[in-house]
């Protein structure tokens, strides 16, 4: 749920209608505060660290920032700019951009364009935050979906996750691996994909599989243990 209050909570939309309506009245952006760091960074579709190339007006409440990517936790990787949008005023929850400065950014993906508000982490760049997301990034390497870790992808994976998630069984010793479809969340649907592939001819899990490696994808899951990868 707070995924979704970030998104478009009802006090984000109703500050920005208020806002648009009557641009001269003192209405202010309400949130919730955001989680900490990997929280954010599992809930984000864009996790990054830029300096303000460019800041142009879209509309008349929004505008286009442009920053040059210096690195990225989570999301495309292979750019050197991208482009996010925001509320062009803070009432409507829009972040202050100032040129030329470096910002941490966390935007979701919507329409295809990334957008961000200030009920999200995004903020100038805080050395200790960024440090904070390489630790959430770093993880052991593990093979996706060996949810029980013995060096194997079978059936006895998904009745191990399904044994954690719903009848008090152990905890996967790498969550990351655990994770068969690559979410960021563990649940059923882990399992299902897990026997999908096994019996059913579906999707094979994404990669690390079948060679042993750390997870491509930014999330807060992480990877304590997975004992049959050096
Ligand atoms: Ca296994
Ligand atoms: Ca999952």
């Amino acid at each position: 749920m707070a995924q979704l209050s970030r998104r478009l909570s009802p006090a984000v939309f109703l500050a920005a209608l208020a806002a648009w309506l009557a641009p001269g009245a003192a209405f202010a952006c309400r949130c919730l505060p955001p989680p900490p760091p990997a929280e954010a960074l599992g809930e984000s579709d864009l996790v990054f660290h830029g300096f303000v190339l460019a800041i142009e007006p879209v509309d008349e409440w929004s505008i286009r920032v442009e920053l040059q990517v210096l690195q990225t936790w989570k999301g495309p990787a292979d750019q050197d700019t991208i482009q996010v949008h925001t509320a062009n005023n803070g009432a409507a929850c829009g972040v202050f951009f100032e040129e030329p400065r470096e910002y941490l950014v966390y935007a979701f993906s919507s329409e295809g364009r990334f957008h961000t508000n200030s009920c999200t982490r995004t903020k100038p760049y805080d050395a200790s935050e960024a440090a904070e997301l390489d630790a959430a990034v770093a993880s052991a390497a593990f093979t996706r979906g060996d949810a029980n870790a013995d060096g194997g992808l079978d059936i006895a994976d998904a009745v191990f996750a399904v044994g954690f998630l719903f009848l008090g069984g152990p905890k996967p010793p790498c969550l990351d691996a655990a994770d068969s479809d690559d979410t960021g969340v563990l649940d059923l649907t882990d399992a299902i994909y897990v026997l999908n592939w096994s019996f059913l001819g579906g999707p094979r899990p994404p990669e690390p599989l079948p060679d042993c490696g750390p997870d491509p994808s930014g999330d807060a899951l992480g990877c304590d243990a997975f004992p049959p990868c050096p």
